[in-house]
């Protein structure tokens, strides 16, 4: 038998409340499932590409992982949770075990990281989400409907005035959230500092009017700096944060998550995840890496757009990490969906239609498109999501909203 084929546990019974359970996608044409898979479970747990006079049996028994079932091309292996460091290793080792070297093992051509399902110890050493959907609801006083967004555009050039005039006109036009964009963080034509006292005074401003809007502000950065940055614009006056997740790192949510004097809700944008999801035979999908920012804190979260917008997706992964964030067998407050990426009012009542109330649907061109301007942009996606929530056609509702007639003539609607 070759070394690695100890490693195959294929329709034995293992206590799966002591093991982190993931499931493979692998593609190989020299080798049998069973041998990839056994592959992967040597190299990220006890062992290499050959046999080795250090390993003793125990050892073995207790660490090596195990390869419990192939089923078609997908491979399901467990790892003890001894395997994992206890407090201080956090998302970083996890993913060296389950993510690590085996998406460059030669011999295979490809593997997809599907799924991953943690056990108790280790999903109690993360703090989960401090606010949640009930708690940013509450802040909204938006009690049930779908949440409605803008992503200032153009994403990098406006000043700070011009930032707060932008999100004026949209708490103005009926947005209940808006963000910056992930490139957007301190540059020199629009400072972090001024930008966040301009917004947090419009946002009062539409406050005394009687609407309430939070912005998130973009302070991805570097690890030893983004607790710091945080204080600093919760200081100033923001209302919501944001962490380019895979930029700045998962410890970056975690670490805000976890120090008591941050308050603010975490929006986690996921920018350059297509290096990882978009391929389906190589990669890490969207649901582990949603997974891990429950765990870790983020309090809204891109989902995708469910088949429709700007950016590649697979609806049926999106819903997916929709229920990721949503599911109440989690011991987590659940994390706002948002949906963001070339949408516009015409996509609104089929997004909310199948993503359902408890999401965030926003649109940055889909808003300063909008041939009236900012406002009647702002109007015509408040309008849409009020249609989409009173299960009132699109078309129908345009009918006395000239708003969202004007958006639907330009863009047309799904
Ligand atoms: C949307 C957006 C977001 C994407 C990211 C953008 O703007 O600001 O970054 O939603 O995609 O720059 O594309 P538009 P995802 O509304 O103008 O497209 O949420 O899939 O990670
Ligand atoms: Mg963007």
């Amino acid at each position: 038998m070759q070394y690695s084929e100890r490693y195959l546990h294929l329709g034995e019974r293992i206590d799966l409340d002591t093991h982190v359970v993931c499931k493979y996608r692998v593609k190989t044409s020299t080798m049998s499932m069973e041998e990839a898979a056994a592959a992967i479970a040597t190299e990220q747990s006890t062992g290499t590409w050959t046999d080795l006079v250090t390993l003793e049996e125990d050892v073995f028994e207790k660490y090596g992982a195990k390869v419990l079932e192939i089923d078609g091309d997908m491979a399901t292996i467990a790892f003890p949770e001894d395997d994992f460091s206890i407090d201080v290793g956090g998302v970083p080792q996890i993913l060296s075990i389950i993510a690590g070297n085996l998406f460059g093992l030669g011999d295979l051509e490809g593997v997809r990281l599907e799924d991953v399902v943690f056990p108790r110890s280790i999903i109690d050493q993360f703090p989960g989400p401090k606010i949640g959907v009930d708690g940013l609801r509450k802040t909204l006083e938006r009690p049930e409907k779908p949440l409605v967004g803008t992503i200032v555009k153009p994403k990098i050039g406006l000043s700070p005035k011009a930032t707060a005039d932008y999100i004026m006109e949209c708490g103005r036009g009926g947005l209940s959230n808006s963000k910056d964009d992930e490139t957007l963080v301190d540059q020199s034509f629009c400072p972090i500092e001024d930008r966040t006292v301009a917004i947090a005074e419009a946002l009062d401003t539409l406050k005394d009017e009687g609407h309430h809007m939070v912005h998130a502000i973009n302070i991805s950065t570097s690890g030893h700096r983004i607790v710091e940055l945080a204080e600093r614009v919760q200081e100033l006056g923001a209302s919501q944060i944001m962490v380019d997740v895979l930029t700045a790192g998962f410890a970056a949510v975690q670490a805000l998550a976890e120090d008591p004097s941050i308050k603010l809700p975490v929006h986690v944008h996921r920018t350059m995840h297509g290096a990882m999801t978009r391929n389906p035979d190589h990669g890490i999908a969207m649901l582990p890496i949603a997974k891990l920012c429950r765990m870790c804190g983020g309090d809204a979260l891109h989902i995708g757009t469910l088949g429709v917008g700007k950016m590649r997706g697979v609806c049926k992964e999106d819903l997916e990490n929709r229920d990721a964030c949503l599911d109440g067998s989690v011991p987590y407050k659940p994390v706002m969906p948002v949906c963001s990426g070339g949408l516009h009012p015409g996509m609104v009542k089929k997004l909310v239609d199948i993503a359902g109330f408890d999401s965030q649907i926003q649109a940055g061109g889909g808003v300063a498109g909008h041939p009236g301007g900012v406002r009647k942009g702002a109007m015509a996606m408040a309008q849409a999501v009020d249609a989409a929530y009173l299960g009132v056609g699109l078309e129908e509702y345009a009918r006395d909203h000239p708003e969202l007639a004007a958006a639907l003539e330009k863009w047309g609607s799904l």
